[in-house]
């Protein structure tokens, strides 16, 4: 039977009349769009695809012409479970939920193609000519409305004839009827899914049900709404599962379906807009060979010749992905962010813990989308339970070591530690990494060292911190001298287990050195604040070597020809602030040496340059810094995603927190402004960055010497501002602004 849609969905008003003007080509490409004049491979989505997302949905564009496959992923849709045994091959992983296939027979010829991502909207296109008729596709994953949307339009009325279909990766059911392909199932593990794709067709045409398919004939146009969930809940009590996703899922189709579609994507922008927006970057112009070509080419050039303008869409790429796939309500970016093209994807795609899943999360308090952190604060806390039984259990960390037990001999039983890799029901793989504990923590201080929320800091991060510090308090090992060292330690990936590796030993230096700051910010636990004090003064300092590198274990055995992607020992550069050229200097221009000796080949991989960027940047080396920004994009996939190999995007999301150490640094106290500003970036400016203590920060510059800084703070604030060797002290009024010259005046 062939229907029209309209009379099987009485409540929906079906008005797309004047929803979007017909309009078969695209602007030029802007400075923050990524486009093609090919479409991608539908083999390699997760290279050639480009990613949308609304946290909860991702979808990846393949961009095909008479056949469209968009890959689609939910956030929560993994295997495995508690896990108890550690073993990785059971930990589960992230999966691929299905595909959606838009077949238009008739389109395999075309002409004048280009597909893009406007990073400055959050929107996809397709545009082409086949059989003289100009077609164009927009796409987005709306947040306020919880779908995806794909809105097909073209330039001659009763152009599209095709059809729609929906795979499940997982082989559960799918059926069609009225406009609509419902596709639900359960995993192994029990999880439960559903995903549903409306179809909507513009007063011209007809859309049927064929077999589990839908059919589309003579249509103007059509919009098209998908809708997935599962029944995860990130509540340990609950096993993991709430409600079956059904009535969600159904509920967001059914209120986007009515909308216009220019309701839906204004919307959608504006949403977006409202964090993209916060941080703008310029550093400089492209040249017009530059920009002449398409993104993917211009990405690999840009690991040769310096491209201001791709360097600035690079740093904002790491921003769209995280907005887009990283709000609050929502899970975290695991190492693939939110995008996904397999069942099977490298290292299950999950959450790693000695760099990966922390670089993620480099960007949103310094580039000011702060509430893009909150998914990973809420994943901690929903896994402290099951991660505190397994820690306990777990016989290598609390049992045969006499530092692990309480005074009366009985083992002890407090606070938490991470393995390598973890998933979303509180189990845990490979080997144990420790003081990944401690570095989660560091993520939990920065959210309010930043932003200065008391409540937030009381309420989530303190007690979390407080923990933490008592599973060190318990754990670590007192040397006859009296100094402390992490026990069986290990740097990452890299060398043998032992006491006092420097990569544990300046993580737990952080932790105790952030847990001083937060009792004194909230004037609490004084005793506690000066035992902890106390034992981070204790705790072994990495020493200087014999070729004047930073020690990576007690031991002096590194070797300058040691070129390994992991810069462990440097983590008290970057992303910590125990070592600095200010206030340590001996140490500081060791851990120099010991980067320029680990180089830019050799293991290096995508997220190793986003992390040797921050740390040039922070020891003042902004030409190294640059460098590596470049070399990143020799890693780079045509969508601009980083290619360890495989894809991850640990690096992209680095560097979008990485770049801004070259222009602004901050401590609580203390701003310092261009503290590595590379030849390169001679002439530009940023608007506002974050820094630490409640500031706002625009910066601008010329012929590589500051022009103007704008500081704002939250609640008024007092601060030393430098440039260079210069300082000046700073008064900011809450609600006020502070603008000085080049020469801070
Ligand atoms: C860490 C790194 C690897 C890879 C993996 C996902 O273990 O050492 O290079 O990035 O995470």
């Amino acid at each position: 039977m062939k229907i029209s849609l309209k009379p099987f969905l009485p409540g929906l008003l079906i008005i797309f009349l004047s929803a979007h003007p017909l309009r078969a080509d695209l602007p030029e490409p802007g400075p923050l769009t990524l486009w093609y004049s090919t479409p991608g491979s539908a083999k390699a989505l997760l290279n050639e695809g480009l990613p949308i997302g609304n946290s909860r949905i991702g979808g990846l564009i393949q961009g095909g012409t008479d056949s469209e496959n968009i890959a689609v992923t939910e956030d929560s849709l993994w295997t495995g479970g508690e896990n108890p045994s550690g073993n990785y091959d059971t930990m589960g992983g992230f999966q691929l939920l299905g595909n959606l296939l838009i077949h238009l027979p008739g389109h395999g010829k075309f002409t004048d193609y280009r597909r893009d991502l406007d990073l400055s909207q959050s929107l996809a296109h397709v545009v082409y000519q086949s059989g003289g008729v100009h077609y164009q596709r927009e796409y987005f994953c709306s947040q306020p409305a919880g779908v995806m949307v794909v809105r097909l339009t073209a330039d001659r009325p009763g152009s599209y004839t095709g059809s729609l279909e929906l795979t499940d990766a997982h082989k559960g059911q799918i059926a069609a009827d009225h406009g609509l392909i419902t596709m639900s199932g359960a995993l192994a593990n029990g999880l439960k899914y559903e995903a549903q794709l409306m179809a909507i067709a513009d007063n011209g045409g007809t859309v049927q049900a064929q077999g589990n398919t839908l059919s589309f004939q003579d249509c103007d146009g059509l919009t098209l709404i998908f809708a997935a969930g599962t029944d995860y809940a990130m509540d340990y009590d609950k096993g993991y599962r709430g409600d079956d996703p059904h009535d969600r899922v159904s509920s967001a189709i059914k209120a986007a379906a009515p909308q216009n579609y220019d309701t839906l994507k204004a919307a959608h922008v504006a949403d977006y807009q409202g964090l993209f927006n916060r941080v703008s970057l310029d550093l400089g112009a492209s040249s017009p060979q530059q920009k002449a070509k398409p993104t993917g080419d211009r990405g690999w050039n840009a690991a040769r010749a310096f491209d201001p303008e791709l360097e600035q869409l690079l740093f904002q790429y790491g921003r769209y992905l995280l907005i887009s796939c990283s709000r609050p309500g929502g899970l975290p970016a695991n190492l693939q962010g939110l995008w996904n093209d397999s069942n099977t994807p490298e290292w299950h795609s999950d959450y790693h813990s000695n760099i990966n899943i922390q670089m993620n999360y480099w960007c949103p308090e310094v580039t000011a989308i702060p509430e893009c952190h909150v998914p990973l604060f809420d994943l901690i806390r929903s896994q402290l339970v099951p991660w505190r039984k397994t820690t306990d259990a777990a016989k290598e960390i609390n049992v045969g070591y006499d530092w692990a037990t309480h005074q009366d001999g009985t083992p002890t039983t407090r606070g938490w530690a991470l393995r390598t890799s973890h998933n979303i029901f509180g189990g845990m793989g490979w080997d144990w990494d420790k003081t990944a504990n401690a570095w989660y923590c560091q993520h939990l201080w920065e959210h309010y060292a930043f932003g200065l929320d008391k409540s937030y800091l009381q309420d989530v991060a303190y007690p979390i911190i407080k923990e933490t510090c008592e599973f060190w308090e318990d754990h670590l090992k007192t040397l006859p001298d009296g100094r402390l060292v992490v026990p069986n330690g290990w740097s990452p990936e890299h060398g043998p287990h032992e006491d006092g590796v420097s990569y544990n030993q300046e993580i737990v230096w952080d932790l105790f050195n952030n847990y001083v700051d937060a009792a004194d910010a909230l004037g609490v636990d004084f005793d506690y604040r000066t035992t902890v004090a106390e034992m981070r003064d204790k705790l072994v300092t990495p020493q200087i070597g014999k070729w004047g590198q930073l020690q990576e274990w007690m031991t002096d055995r590194d070797s300058p020809d040691d070129h390994h992607r992991h810069t462990s020992h440097l983590f008290g550069v970057y992303p910590g602030r125990q070592f600095s050229l200010t206030k340590t200097p001996e140490l500081a221009r060791a851990a120099k040496v010991s980067l320029d000796a680990r180089g830019d080949t050799g293991d290096v991989r995508e997220w190793s340059y986003a992390w040797r960027t921050g740390i040039y940047a922070r020891l003042h080396d902004g030409e190294a810094a640059h460098r590596e920004v470049m070399h990143f994009f020799g890693t780079t996939s045509l969508n601009l995603f980083g290619n360890h190999p495989p894809v991850q995007l640990d690096g992209n999301f680095g560097l979008a927190g990485t770049i801004p150490e070259m222009l602004l640094q901050s401590e609580a106290g203390e701003i310092e402004v261009l503290p590595a500003l590379p030849a390169a970036w001679a002439t530009g400016s940023v608007t506002g960055l974050r820094a630490r203590g409640g500031y706002g920060v625009d910066v601008s510059w010329e012929n590589g010497k500051l022009k103007s800084v704008t500081l704002r703070n939250v609640n008024g604030g007092k601060a030393t501002l430098r440039y260079g060797q210069q300082t000046v002290p700073i008064t900011v009024a809450q609600g006020q602004s502070v603008t000085l010259d080049g020469e801070l005046k």
